[in-house]
């Protein structure tokens, strides 16, 4: 502000203002290449709503705890911006591909009478008499909407209750879940390549500021195009093998696992083909080899590491009831997923894209705290 340019009275009360002090200002925008926003104001009034004291985000470097204990504050800067937009613009990108494509978005509830992904981590909560679970995932009613509808996705929020503090879990994330009737995995993987690929090169193109921000190098991001490199279970054990990392055959793969793998590919992959008995009942096992399951879990590079979880889905009544009853899961709470076998069965699958971790790898974030306004850990829940 040029003091011979504003009146006594609106260059003394800009004075007063500190760090995130709120106020309303008036005059004429105009453009001026030297400014950092590209604009300048030529003001002509200035009211003070309200002067900030002790604002405790201060310039210098602040701790994580700190700045975590902060959060509601801490989303007020410039990288927490560029990372939000970033997490909007993936969001919007996501929903525009499976709504052009076809596909209807249809819902899941967040109470639940059952499990989808193991019983384990569930979190339960009171319900009047009963108890029910918070969402582990919406896949079983999405099949059932996949029946009626084709091609249907859900979208929200999504609980585990993860005895975990690594830079990869929360309690409370969000997941975004297609499901397909009359699809096959190998169909199921080409759409997941196209719309990862399509989520990728939007954001690429839109919002280049905010990876700039972020100092993202985009390099390998923009080569995130179809197919991406697929190895089996049996593979990815070989190379974790190879890096003296001994898992034997049957067991899934740790954080660390996966960042081994994900470093050695520069644009996502799969990892096909994994043990029936290191994943959910729902899966539908090869016939020619019943101990291994139809599925894939799609690695994000540069280390990142699982980002979809996703498959075919068991489709044949007896199998399916097996299942439940080996995974020692009470058949009454899925009456209703056993009808979707018995009233026009058809093959179907479909995946699950965690928003934050997806998230955490294009911006190139080191840990998922980021990726959340406000994240769910193991051990903070405040603000
Ligand atoms: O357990 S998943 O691998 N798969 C499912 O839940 C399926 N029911 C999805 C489906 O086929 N409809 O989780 C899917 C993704 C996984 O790849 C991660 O990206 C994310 O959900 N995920 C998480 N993100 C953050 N924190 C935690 N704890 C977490 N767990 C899974």
């Amino acid at each position: 502000m040029v003091k011979s340019e504003v009146s006594p009275e609106i260059f003394e009360n800009a004075g007063r203002l500190t760090q995130e002090s709120s106020l309303i200002v008036r005059g004429t925008v105009r453009e001026d290449k030297r400014a950092p926003g590209g604009y300048e104001l030529n003001l002509v009034a200035l009211e003070i709503l309200q002067i900030a004291e002790g604002y405790p985000i201060t310039p210098k470097e602040h701790g994580t705890d700190f700045l975590m204990d902060n959060r509601h504050l801490w989303i007020r800067s410039q990288r927490q911006h560029a990372i939000l937009r970033v997490r909007h613009e993936i969001m919007k990108a996501m929903g525009d591909f499976l709504d052009s494509n076809g596909f209807t978005r249809i819902d899941a509830p967040i109470l639940t009478p059952s499990a989808c992904e193991g019983t384990t981590n569930l979190f339960e909560a009171k319900y009047f008499d009963g108890v029910a679970y918070l969402s582990q995932s919406g896949q079983l009613y999405m099949e059932a909407a996949a029946m009626a509808f084709g091609k249907v996705y859900c979208f929200g929020p999504t609980f585990r209750a993860e005895k975990s503090k690594t830079r990869r879990h929360l309690m409370e994330f969000w997941m975004l879940e297609p499901e397909m009737a009359f699809c096959d995995q190998e169909e199921n993987m080409k759409v997941q390549e196209e719309f990862v690929s399509y989520v990728v090169q939007t954001v690429l193109e839109k919002r280049k500021a905010e990876l700039a921000i972020l100092e993202r190098d985009t390099s390998l991001l923009s080569k995130v195009k179809p197919p991406f490199p697929r190895i089996s279970y049996d593979e990815a054990l070989d190379i974790l093998t190879a890096n003296g990392i001994s898992i034997e055959w049957g067991g899934d793969f740790g954080g660390g696992d996966e960042t081994v793998l994900a470093n050695k590919f520069e644009i996502p992959f799969f990892v096909c083909n994994f043990p029936a008995a290191c994943k959910a009942f729902y899966m539908k096992s090869d016939p020619g080899r019943p101990e291994v399951a139809v599925c894939s879990d799609m690695l994000a590079p540069e280390g990142y590491g699982e980002i979809i979880g996703g498959g075919q889905r068991q489709d044949d009544l007896a199998l399916l009831e097996h299942k439940i009853r080996e995974h020692g899961l009470p058949e009454e709470a899925y009456r209703w997923y056993l009808d979707l076998r018995k009233y026009g069965s058809v093959p179907h699958a479909g995946f699950g894209i965690g928003i934050e971790r997806t998230l955490s790898w294009i911006c190139g974030l080191e840990h998922v705290r980021e990726t959340i306004a406000f994240p769910r850990m193991l051990s903070r829940m405040y603000p």
